[in-house]
């Protein structure tokens, strides 16, 4: 039997170690138990000195100088380090562009009348893009500026000479001109993937630094397509505002028919919470007395509970664990995140997983093919088919974790912008800063990213929120990280009133007062998924354009506290090359390449003023960045 402690260092929410120990009774494999199988794992590729980037290799650099010090070919260890952190963000960059490349043709679709599932759900927002595009909308229909701003997305893709708009437009204009300096602006999102991609091959680049000058632009189209892929999710489906939800476990209902949404693209998720209603009778009658019950898990969960408020049921590393209560009818999943043992374990079970993606197939699971000119009717035939698999559910296998922790999210860019203005409608950005400068918020921090299984699940995320919390440090979160605050009861008031600091919580109560709320606002605002990182750097360029500085002069900081995703290092290069001094909680995979690692951590900062903090112990994590904070405060002179 597993032991509470054991439990307890795997993950520190009760419903997951509740689950944990159903899976160990039951003999079955979770994450957690491979990952022990997977132990001691590989040094040179934990210190990323292993090198497979050509037939004469797997080439390894050993780090204590014993063995080789070069690859076969005479590569070092940084240059491999090097190279393989750009492949990394090159991954990551186009795993975040093909989400926004995927929308952009829908929206395409919906301009030309192809998609008649996808109506223009937000003019205002289409119209702020295009403006922002320098996108003329005179004498346009809402389809033809549609068309317009489709076509402008998908030219961000190939190489052109003009930078990608959706980068250049989104950034200060100190920003701009220290990518044209440093010569990593990107002029197309799949060219900056392949540049970087020859960058890195056999016997091209083996300059360490210009590896990660080429990384670093690969990241700012990764940047591109994240803001794309927010814009044009709102476009189609509508700007989150603020919505009450619920989290945990104990969002799944024994009398419903459970459909689980899990991945990161709300194109088809979106279109099921938009017609799962329309089924309910027919769930009822099928003996589910509480019809049709949506929950999300990852990203995809992020984006319909920010836009419908369906709860949240996990995310990232416990995943399995939706699946172990025995009461989910259908998983159904888009791209990204997805566990490949997840067939296994709804085989287990009465589950049906679904795959839906021409790119995401998983053996043992069915695949309904998905495309927009009939996403209603497959929306419905999923749904249906978890109406059929409820109906092979047996209650005696159910089991339900209690835990169920209550959520606001939807705290989009202009939400935030809507609640200050009800302070200050004139100036609505006026009571931030005024209050960043009196010192009632020290900073603001964004935390983004994955859980990782080498952390206990969410134990990095709670301790560093609430330690900066009470500081006065301002809190934002996106993808896995907004679910580990939900999980534990960060995404309310009574967070705020528990742990926010004396000024923070004075400002909470003021604007949470204004905008109607009970109490404060929660003590961190849920912002969206991992595409919706932007959300928060478009707070951040607003409030450096009213200040008149740049990105790097910001009392903001970034943390990715459990991160595992490459799409997770994307964003914290990004990060950092917007300026931001940007935590990571698990050590990246460059620790073999001295020079490299003293790049990223140290001499990055002159080049961009941000830089990469690796620390593993939350409490001192919060710490430095806090000491981050105050260095900037210092020199912004407040
Ligand atoms: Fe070895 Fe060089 Fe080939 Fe890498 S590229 S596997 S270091 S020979
Ligand atoms: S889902 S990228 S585990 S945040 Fe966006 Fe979560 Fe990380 Fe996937």
């Amino acid at each position: 039997m597993l032991t509470q402690k054991e439990l307890q260092k795997r993950t520190m929410t009760e419903d997951g170690q509740l689950m944990l120990r159903e899976a160990y009774r039951g003999q079955i494999e979770t994450i957690w138990d491979r990952f022990e199988t997977q132990a001691p794992h590989c040094g040179f590729g934990e210190l990323g000195t292993c090198c497979r980037n050509c037939m004469q290799g797997p080439c390894r650099i050993d780090p204590f100088g014993e063995g080789a010090t070069l690859g076969a070919c005479g590569a070092s260890a940084d240059t491999i380090v090097a190279r393989n952190l750009g492949r990394a963000i090159a991954a990551g960059t186009a795993a975040h562009s093909g989400h926004a490349k995927h929308l952009a043709h829908t929206l395409l679709k919906s301009a030309e009348g192809k998609a008649p599932d996808y109506p223009i759900r937000d003019e205002a927002k289409l119209k702020a893009v295009a403006q922002r595009l320098g996108i003329s909308g005179d004498g346009k229909s809402t389809e033809e500026l549609a068309r317009d701003v489709a076509h402008a997305a998908l030219a961000d893709f190939s190489e052109k000479e003009t930078p990608v708009a959706w980068a250049a437009t989104n950034v200060t204009q100190g920003r701009i001109e220290t990518f044209m300096k440093h010569g990593v602006v990107p002029t197309g999102i799949d060219s900056a993937i392949s540049e970087i991609m020859h960058q890195t091959a056999y016997g091209v680049d083996a300059d360490p630094v210009n590896l990660l000058l080429g990384g670093v632009k690969c990241a700012l189209a990764d940047f591109a397509g994240c803001h794309m892929g927010t814009d044009l999710a709102d476009i189609l489906f509508g700007t989150p505002k603020p919505t009450a939800s619920t989290a945990n476990l104990g969002v799944l209902k024994s009398d419903a028919v459970n459909i689980a949404l899990h991945g990161h693209n709300p194109v088809l998720s979106d279109v099921i919470a938009q017609v799962a209603n329309e089924l309910d009778e027919e769930a009822k009658n099928a003996g589910a007395p509480a019809g049709i019950n949506l929950v999300g898990i990852c990203c995809t969960g992020n984006e319909v509970l920010m836009r419908h408020g369906i709860p949240s049921a996990t995310h990232s590393v416990s995943q399995e664990l939706a699946v172990l209560t025995g009461a989910v009818d259908v998983m159904v999943v888009d791209y990204q995140c997805i566990m490949p043992s997840l067939s296994t374990l709804a085989e287990c079970n009465h589950t049906k997983l679904i795959t839906t993606m021409p790119i995401a197939k998983i053996p043992g699971a069915s695949h309904i093919e998905f495309s927009e000119e009939k996403a209603r009717d497959t929306a419905k035939e999923i749904i249906r088919q978890g109406i059929e698999a409820f109906k092979s559910r047996d209650p005696k296998e159910v089991n339900i974790p209690p835990q169920q922790s209550t959520v606001l999210a939807g705290f989009s860019t202009e939400a935030i912008i809507s609640a200050l203005s009800l302070v200050d409608k004139d100036d609505p950005l006026k009571p931030l800063i005024d209050n960043i400068v009196n010192g009632n918020i020290q900073g603001v921090c964004l935390f983004a990213g994955c859980n990782n299984v080498r952390v206990t699940q969410d134990s990095n995320f709670v301790t560093m929120a609430k330690e900066l919390a009470k500081e006065n440090v301002l809190l934002l979160a996106t993808g896995c990280g907004a679910g580990a605050m939900a999980r534990h009861g960060l995404l309310t008031s009574e967070a705020t009133d528990k742990y926010a600091g004396d000024g923070l919580k004075a400002v909470f109560t003021a604007v949470g007062e204004a905008a109607g709320l009970d109490g404060p606002l929660p003590l961190v605002l849920h912002m969206g998924s991992c595409v919706d990182n932007v959300r928060a750097s478009d707070v951040a360029v607003a409030v450096a354009d009213k200040l008149e500085v740049d990105l790097d002069k910001l009392p903001v900081v970034a943390s990715a506290p459990e991160p595992t995703t490459e799409k997770a290092i994307a964003i914290g290069t990004w990060a950092v090359a917007a300026g931001l001094p940007t935590h990571v909680g698990v050590v990246p995979p460059v620790l073999g390449g001295a020079a490299v690692a003293n790049v990223l951590t140290d001499e990055i900062k002159g080049i961009f003023g941000g830089y990469f903090i690796v620390e593993t112990d939350p409490v001192s994590a919060a710490g430095k960045l806090l000491e981050a904070i105050k260095e900037r405060r210092k020199g912004l002179g407040i």
